[in-house]
């Protein structure tokens, strides 16, 4: 996946035309466009196909099964277009080893949530969050999922992971993050949902988080 905005759309509309329409109109400011159970579950796997025209697919399945299992949902969903897929770590190592066995076959990338943006993430999840995240790089994942609306979570997962794995952010926008900050935490791409798709205006809403993130990247350097 190239890094060029630093952005990921979340797409979690119900409507196959809403969805492509969107796509297509954001397309110049996102690397990649995630689509999961709400947009899936109401139009169906060749969705996946149909928005790969417009940008690469990571398929958020968060994928916690037994191994087995596991290589089946991998499969299906890399047969499908994906670009990558994203797993639960809590699983345990040799159900995250499934994912990433296939993914490599397919020669596709895996993601996996360490600990997650919501409130109740810091209830069960955040405790374990630094151990899952070890268990990712040891096992040779592409990336971690960790919470726009706890950056120092973000730098605290960076530190354990060095640059060797990638970090996506989602929390940015209506969960309260804000996408500058998470990126100078250490996160290579946040992933922003209603903020875009339910703005008045997609394209403009990504443009203003797109340039916000280029110009913290820039101040940077
Ligand atoms: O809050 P929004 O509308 O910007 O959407 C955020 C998206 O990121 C949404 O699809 C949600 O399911 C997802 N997400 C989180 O919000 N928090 C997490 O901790 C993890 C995810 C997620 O996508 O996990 C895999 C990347």
């Amino acid at each position: 996946m190239e890094k060029k905005s630093c952005m990921i759309l979340a797409l979690d509309v119900s409507d196959r035309e809403e969805a492509l329409k969107i796509a297509e109109d954001v397309s110049e400011f996102v690397d990649a466009i995630k689509v999961g159970y709400p947009l899936i579950l109401a139009t169906g796997l060749g969705i996946i196909r149909e928005l790969a025209e417009f940008a690469p697919i990571i398929a958020d399945f968060k994928v916690a099964d037994i191994p087995n299992t596991n290589r089946l949902i991998c499969e299906q969903v890399f047969e499908a277009g994906a670009e990558a897929v994203i797993a639960q770590g809590f699983t345990g190592r040799d159900s995250l080893d499934a994912c990433i066995e296939v993914a490599s076959e397919y020669r596709k990338d895996v993601f996996v949530v360490s600990e997650m943006s919501h409130p109740g993430g810091a209830e069960f999840l955040q405790p374990v969050g630094e151990a899952i995240t070890r268990m990712a790089a040891e096992a040779g994942a592409f990336g971690l999922v960790a919470p726009a609306t706890r950056p120092e979570r973000v730098k605290a997962i960076r530190k354990i992971i060095g640059e060797k794995l990638t970090i996506i952010s989602p929390g940015v926008g209506a969960q309260g993050g804000k996408a500058s900050d998470v990126i100078a935490a250490g996160a290579d791409w946040v992933i922003v949902g209603r903020a875009i798709y339910k703005a008045e205006s997609p394209r403009e809403a990504a443009r203003k988080i797109a340039t916000e993130i280029e110009v913290e990247i820039k101040g940077e350097n």
